[in-house]
């Protein structure tokens, strides 16, 4: 039987001298690249040099070691047999190959280009590639801690290495040219593609202290151009979740939407008025361009940045001179549709799913449980389409009540649902206080400003004012107390609301809730054991109850 052959070249040289011992003390002929042989032989094993079998010397410093076709890509067709056997070249083996460690060089922080270059391992990839692609019959070792096992397999049947071995370390050497020829293209995006073109640097990322930041496609151009500011990590989430809810919301209902975004959850959608208190220091959406009128009653919010698909040019002026220039401004390419499947990696893994990319229209609405109403009026079904549009872009658990065409409460990120129903229950119901004619005729004096007049008429509804005396000097006119007697009734005045949860409910204490606010009609997916009490309830409380098709669960 003719004699094995291993090819090694390896910059990390751990356990090297072992494996190299092993393999010949097993009758394999050893060849090796410059620093590998010179290695194996310092411990007195027999190794060829690559220019042994190649007859070509290393050269170019070291830049061609084992570029060569006596190296690569034989296999045992016939072609290729006689191909080898006129040059006179034997078969390899066993690959044994790791690269240079670009990497650990691009993490020193004052790496020069040229310094990352001279990393760029090209010899070493071809060598991983060509034996991995060989796998039937080569064994490619890329990694020193698959040595003792893959040896031991190796002395243990007679001097082979298994098929379901072979493909392991295969994909194992596949996997490192992938992973780093990424570090490569990351790198040079950074140093070449020009901020914001492929790549654009973060101010930070969740919090300050997470540096370096960025965002980046791997190809083509982001989709979106910074007119004004520079967006942080948090920004950014906020405006991908928000622009595709306008965007939606716009598509299925044929009317311009807003929403106003705070910690990666709509705080409003189509009114920022629904949540003043979370909406301070938000992050707006727009589904049209931002004209003149839409600008400058952004200019007097407290908000942290927009994104839409354009800005007039006197808007853009108005925009650009807010927070003494800090606004941030985003400008999306409407026609930008991402991929089907989206990957994120959490805690070092990599998480796949295809897009949640249906259309919530009103078609979504038709399958009604209860026996009041067979058809539900065109302002209802509206309602429903924008707070289950707002529900796909709300972290989970999630419920929104919805009137008048916007969002009116949203609870958001609970781990119960009666929790969230209570949440955005409260919040609508504060909502409605703050529309009752007492509270629209505040005579607050000239200089206050808008954030604390939002602050002051969340404690006045809310019942939460302590400090009166410095509740009552916000006022020229100081309001009478919001009795709890006339809470109660003018709560009671509030109907015609939609309510709709991103998942089923699975007890009818959450319709109960929701007749208290004002609810008329409910949209859930069914599938709970409990779905004909809940359904019951609703029939009770003479709500329309409708089951939609998709949990709407986001993360
Ligand atoms: O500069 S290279 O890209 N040119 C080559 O032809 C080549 N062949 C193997 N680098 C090349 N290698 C790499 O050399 C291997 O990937 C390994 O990391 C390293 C081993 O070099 P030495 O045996 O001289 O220590």
């Amino acid at each position: 039987m003719k004699q094995k052959s291993a090819l090694l070249s390896v910059s990390d040289k751990t356990d090297l001298t072992f494996l190299a011992t092993t393999l010949h003390e097993n009758g394999i002929r050893l060849i090796a690249s410059g620093g590998t042989a010179k290695q194996i032989r310092e411990n007195n094993i027999p190794v060829l040099d690559v220019s042994d079998i190649t007859k070509a010397p290393e050269m170019l410093g070291g830049r061609v070691k084992t570029l060569h076709p006596a190296v690569h890509g034989a296999t045992e067709s016939a072609s290729d047999k006689k191909d080898m056997e006129d040059r006179g070249y034997d078969f390899i083996d066993f690959v044994i190959c790791n690269l240079y460690p670009f990497k650990k060089t691009i993490a020193k922080s004052d790496v020069s280009i040229a310094e990352a270059v001279e990393e760029i391992d090209i010899g070493g990839v071809t060598l991983l590639r060509a034996a991995a692609k060989n796998h039937s019959r080569v064994t490619i070792l890329s990694d020193p801690a698959d040595y003792k096992s893959v040896l031991k397999e190796f002395k243990d049947n007679n001097g082979t290495v298994s098929e379901a071995t072979r493909k392991n370390l295969a994909l194992k050497a596949f996997s490192m040219t992938s992973d780093y020829d990424v570090a490569i293209s990351n790198f040079f995006r950074a140093k070449y593609a020009g901020d914001g073109q492929q790549q654009l640097t973060l101010r930070y990322g969740a919090n300050p202290h997470q540096k370096p930041a960025q965002v980046f496609v791997n190809e083509g151009k982001l989709p979106f151009k910074v007119l004004a500011g520079s967006p942080g990590y948090i920004n950014l989430l906020d405006a991908l979740n928000a622009w595709p809810l306008v965007k939606e919301l716009k598509q299925s209902l044929n009317l311009p939407a807003a929403a106003s975004f705070k910690h990666v959850s709509p705080a409003g959608a189509r009114a920022r008025g629904s949540d003043r208190m979370s909406s301070f220091g938000d992050w707006i959406a727009l589904s049209d361009v931002c004209d003149v009128a839409t600008a400058k009653i952004i200019s007097r919010e407290v908000s942290d940045g927009i994104i839409a698909p354009g800005y007039e040019k006197a808007a853009l002026e108005v925009l650009q001179k807010k927070k003494g220039g800090k606004y941030t401004v985003l400008e999306i390419d409407p026609k930008y549709e991402p991929d089907e499947v989206e990957t994120r990696q959490v805690y070092g893994l990599n998480l796949q799913q295809k897009r949640n990319n249906i259309l919530i229209t009103t078609k979504n609405f038709e399958n009604i449980k209860t026996k009041r109403n067979n058809k539900l009026p065109q302002n209802i079904l509206n309602d429903l389409v924008v707070a289950t549009i707002a529900l796909k872009y709300t972290q989970s658990n999630s419920v929104c009540y919805a009137k008048n065409g916007q969002v009116i409460g949203l609870g958001a990120g609970q781990q119960s649902r009666i929790h969230c129903t209570r949440l955005a229950g409260e919040k609508t119901d504060n909502w409605w206080l703050r529309h009752n004619p007492k509270v629209l005729n505040f005579k607050f004096k000239k200089d206050v400003k808008r954030a604390d007049k939002s602050n002051a008429i969340d404690l006045y509804v809310t019942n939460q004012i302590d400090d009166k005396e410095k509740f009552d000097s916000l006022f020229d006119e100081v309001p009478s107390d919001f009795t709890q007697a006339e809470k109660q009734a003018w709560l009671k005045e509030l109907n015609g609301v939609v309510l709709s949860s991103d998942a089923f409910f699975p007890f009818s204490d959450n319709v109960e809730r929701a007749y208290k606010s004002g609810v008329c009609c409910i949209a859930a997916p069914g599938g709970s054991v409990m779905d004909d009490v809940v359904l019951q309830e609703a029939e009770n409380k003479k709500i329309d109850y409708v089951f939609t098709e998709y949990r709407l669960f986001h993360h």
